[in-house]
């Protein structure tokens, strides 16, 4: 699939203060894929703001050196000082939901929406859609549109895209993994990206809240259905004991499927504010975002996601009974 970028060379030709926002509880592909977004179309001279609907997870503040490129709306941001923009651009999302309170900002929004995406799922968001689903990252479609446009993808932007692309591919380990995939990171190293120096920031800089949340998950580790489903735990209580954050369980789910046997893996965490969020994992083929529709849950084939009432001791069960159903069938 090739993307025709003419709406966005439109939009620069046209418009010169823009908007750029990504998906609630931003990943590396969201917030990389502004940072790439911001630096092309500051290249074309135009003034841009980056206002997203949840702060930035502290991971990724190597993204934003200077602290002044993600702004939250909300606090930094209220609707009335983004009257201005000309113009808005969406990445890495289709879905209102995904939005979360900027939803209020696009669906006022009077001028053209863009939106650049490689989810599949997708809601009519007044948008013009430039969107391929067989790619790997939204990063990667950043990529393209820089070479479409004829712009250069400067060390800062290179840094972003390559987070982008590294992490919605699990650093190269999925299956959405391609030679293409390879080439286009080549690209980024070349333009700038210090590979060595983005996988240190994001692995290997961990807080003591969060190790011991992972060791307290991992104790909560068990299988079930003869040895085809795992699963761990997040209590409310394992926050207050660890002093880990949320975004410290963000990563734990993986650990599920890794255990030798297991098709599907499960992680429940219990939420500050109350309720469960579950997140699935699958090895076997078996749909993730089919098995939590039916908890008002959606995502990916092989990660999906969804929200469950209190309590835990109720969930656990009616999941892996959902489970057992799927396997069956
Ligand atoms: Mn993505």
């Amino acid at each position: 699939m090739s993307i025709d970028w003419s709406p966005l060379s439109e939009l620069i030709a046209t418009r010169d203060r823009f908007l750029v926002t990504t998906h609630v509880r931003p990943d590396g592909d969201a917030l990389g894929s502004e940072v790439g977004m911001v630096g092309l179309l500051r290249q074309k001279g135009k003034d841009v703001r980056v206002v997203n609907a949840s702060r930035t997870p502290p991971r990724y503040d190597y993204l934003d050196p200077t602290g002044t490129l993600f702004e939250h709306y909300g606090t930094d941001v209220q609707l009335d000082d983004l009257k201005d923009r000309e113009a808005v651009i969406i990445l890495d999302l289709s879905a209102w939901s995904q939005l979360g309170d900027v939803a209020e900002v696009v669906r006022g929004f009077e001028g053209p929406r863009l939106v650049i995406d490689h989810h599949v799922s997708q809601d009519d968001l007044g948008a013009t859609y430039l969107k391929d689903t067989s790619a790997e990252a939204t990063g990667t479609l950043v990529v393209q549109a820089t070479h479409a446009l004829g712009l250069t993808i400067t060390p800062e932007m290179a840094a972003g895209l390559l987070t982008a692309i590294a992490m919605d591919t699990g650093w190269f380990r999925h299956p959405n993994t391609k030679p293409s995939t390879l080439l286009t990171i080549a690209e980024l190293i070349a333009a700038g990206a210090k590979i060595e120096e983005i996988y240190r920031l994001l692995f290997e800089r961990s807080t003591l809240g969060r190790l011991k949340m992972l060791g307290e998950s991992l104790a909560s580790l068990q299988t079930d259905l003869d040895g085809r489903v795992a699963y761990a735990t997040v209590t409310r209580d394992d926050f207050v004991r660890t002093g880990a954050i949320p975004q410290d369980t963000e990563d734990l789910v993986d650990y599920t499927v890794s255990v030798e046997g297991v098709e599907v893996g499960l992680l429940f965490i219990e939420q500050a504010k109350g309720g469960i969020k579950i997140s699935a994992r699958s090895r076997n083929g078996l749909d993730c975002a089919k098995l939590l529709a039916q908890f008002g849950g959606g995502g990916h084939k092989a990660a999906a996601g969804a929200s469950l009432p209190d309590p835990l001791s109720e969930q656990v069960p009616r999941v892996l009974e959902a489970v057992r159903q799927a396997l069956k069938a």
